[in-house]
């Protein structure tokens, strides 16, 4: 099973910072960006020299059990901006009952999940940099998103693997991988890697390992970073849903940013292949893109 942003989040009440860097140009580095699932906007740190001592902090609104997290450490703005900025290596996790742990983090432009050794309850989590990746360019070091994990299991059906009839090459903003609809995160998306069409009859699948009953697809259509992304990109209006045992069902998918659940005659299937079959073109880039899809019962 692959482990999603989906599976058990816990959203905290509020988040405080050590500091945050000033913004300019309409561009903030507010601590608000560490929630704000996407994974181009980053907090980063407003403290003297490279951001050793500064924390961030989840509060709770009430005690939680929490078994790990998931962060996009440094600046995903693109990836040179990754490599510019200082990425946080050593985290120290500290829990409402005073207790901590040290998280070491790897220098990967990839998320990264940590599972506690046993699930904690806390109020709250803080997290200090102890340690940086030196950025090339500016002595600051940033965090993209933090998404923590209970052991509430979610109620999406779990995808063991994709697979695409075709995939976009990875860029300076990164990969277009179908994981990508999976991760909660926006401006993380599937985009197709037809170069000679609009996404019309391209498709991903996924594998739900063994017979499961499915009846919605919840979707985020096109690149749902923000309506004018939405506008640029191609995105669908509808699909056919084809299940392991053959059989299919025709759906209508909104022209919309918003999230939209699309229901139909529930199947028991351990395959479920989605077919865009007609596009709306964007005003920029002519590939279909999908920034959140999964299954629920
Ligand atoms: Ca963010
Ligand atoms: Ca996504």
């Amino acid at each position: 099973m692959i482990a999603t942003a989906h599976a058990g989040v816990v959203k905290p009440a509020s988040w405080t910072a050590s500091s945050s860097a000033p913004g300019s140009e309409g561009v903030s580095y507010d601590i608000a960006n560490v929630a704000d699932a996407r994974q181009s906007s980053p907090w980063v740190e407003g403290d003297e020299g490279s951001g050793l001592g500064s924390w961030i902090m989840a509060d709770f609104g009430g005690e939680k059990t929490i078994t790990g997290f998931t962060v996009w450490a440094g600046v995903w703005y693109t990836l040179e901006y990754w490599n510019r900025y200082n990425r946080p290596k050593l985290l120290v996790v500290e829990f409402s009952d005073g207790t901590t742990q040290e998280v070491t983090l790897t220098d990967e432009f990839k998320p990264q999940t940590i599972t506690f050794a046993s699930p904690k309850k806390t109020t709250s989590i803080k997290m200090k940099v102890k340690g940086v990746y030196t950025g090339n360019t500016f002595n600051d070091t940033g965090l993209s998103e933090v998404v923590f994990h209970d052991a509430v299991p979610a109620p999406h059906v779990a995808v063991k693997s994709y697979k695409t009839s075709s995939t976009f090459p990875a860029d300076g903003d990164g990969n277009y991988e179908p994981l990508n609809t999976a991760d909660g995160i926006l401006d993380s998306m599937w985009c197709e890697g037809n170069t000679t069409g609009d996404g019309t009859s391209e498709w991903f699948e996924m594998d739900l390992g063994s017979s499961q009953s499915v009846a919605r697809l919840v979707l985020r259509n096109g690149n749902a970073y923000s309506f004018p992304y939405f506008m640029k990109s191609n995105r669908a209006t509808a699909a056919l849903l084809t299940f392991s045992d053959g059989t299919t069902e025709t759906v209508a998918v909104k022209d919309s940013v918003s999230e939209q659940t699309i229901s139909f005659p529930p199947h028991a299937t351990s395959k479920v292949r989605i077919t865009f079959t007609t596009v709306k073109k964007g005003s920029e880039f002519n590939d279909l893109c999908i920034s959140e899809a999964y299954l629920l019962p």
